[in-house]
This record gives structure tokens, C-alpha cells and sequence, in this order.
């Protein structure tokens, strides 16, 4: 299950050279090459799903989730603690559409909901108002 096009997929086969910090037969973790954070790793199935939607199978997604403890671990990051993204679709500026979780640690993030959303989220109050009532 692999799509020749896909540059995890790359990755994944060992055909594009990169920073590997956790292999086995089922996933492969590697720095992000944009790092947002000090720790910015990806971990990927080695087979092809677009994204955490695509019907992927139980036992991947819990191997995937389950090498996060580890990553975490290996980059000293499990203490203090890290945050994970899974970006899915267009609307989340999906970039790679391959099944990928963001290991993001290594210093102090703000809340999601202290962010400036820009003018795409003018409507969050309006959500916020309908769901306290
Ligand atoms: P997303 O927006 O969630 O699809 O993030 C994709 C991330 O993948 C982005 O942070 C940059 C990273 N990335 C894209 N291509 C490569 C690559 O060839 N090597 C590595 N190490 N990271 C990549």
C-alpha cells in the first residue's frame, strides 16, 4: 500500500534520506524539516492512508499513537510535555496527504484558544454564544 507520488511514502521505503528517530515495521518517525519547536517530529504509517480518515485500521492507528510515548522518550520531551497535530483535509492546510502526528515539544505553547485565529475564525464567538446556551 504505497502511492508512488507520495514523499512519505519516500520516506517511508528509505528512498529519500532523512532524520530518522524511531523505525519498526509498521511506522517511521523523522524531524519535520520545518521544525515549529526545538522538537518537531512526524510519525507516519509505513502504508498510505491520506489521512486519519481514511479508513484506516484500528491496529495502525494504535500503533501509530502508541509510538508517541516513545518518540517522546527519545527526544526528552515526555516530562514537560508536547502537544500533537493531526492536520486532516483542506481545511486544516493538510499539506502532505499522507497520515502523519506532529510531535511538537521542547518549550511553552500558547492554548489553541489563545491564538489570533485571523479572519477565518470571525465566527468563533457566535459558536461559543450557541453552544452556552
Ligand atoms: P501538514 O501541514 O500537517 O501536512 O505538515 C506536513 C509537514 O511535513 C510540514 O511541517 C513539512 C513536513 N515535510 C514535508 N516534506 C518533508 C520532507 O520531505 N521531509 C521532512 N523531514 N519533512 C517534510
Amino acid at each position: 500500500m504505497h502511492d508512488e507520488n507520495c514523499i512519505f511514502c519516500k520516506i517511508a521505503k528509505g528512498e529519500i534520506p532523512t532524520s530518522v528517530v524511531y523505525e519498526d515495521d509498521k511506522v517511521i518517525a523523522f524531524d519535520d524539516m520545518e521544525p515549529l519547536m526545538p522538537v518537531h517530529t512526524l510519525i507516519i504509517p509505513k502504508d498510505h492512508y491520506s489521512d486519519v480518515a481514511d479508513n484506516v485500521p484500528e491496529d495502525v492507528l494504535g500503533h501509530l499513537f502508541a509510538t508517541v510515548q516513545k518518540v517522546a522518550d527519545i527526544k526528552g520531551i515526555h516530562e514537560d510535555g508536547f502537544r500533537l497535530l493531526v492536520n486532516t483535509g483542506e481545511n486544516a492546510s493538510q499539506s502532505v496527504r499522507h497520515l502523519h502526528v506532529h510531535v511538537l515539544g521542547g518549550g511553552l505553547m500558547p492554548r489553541p484558544n489563545d491564538q489570533d485565529w485571523g479572519t477565518s475564525a470571525t465566527n468563533a464567538a457566535e459558536i461559543h454564544g450557541s453552544s452556552a446556551e
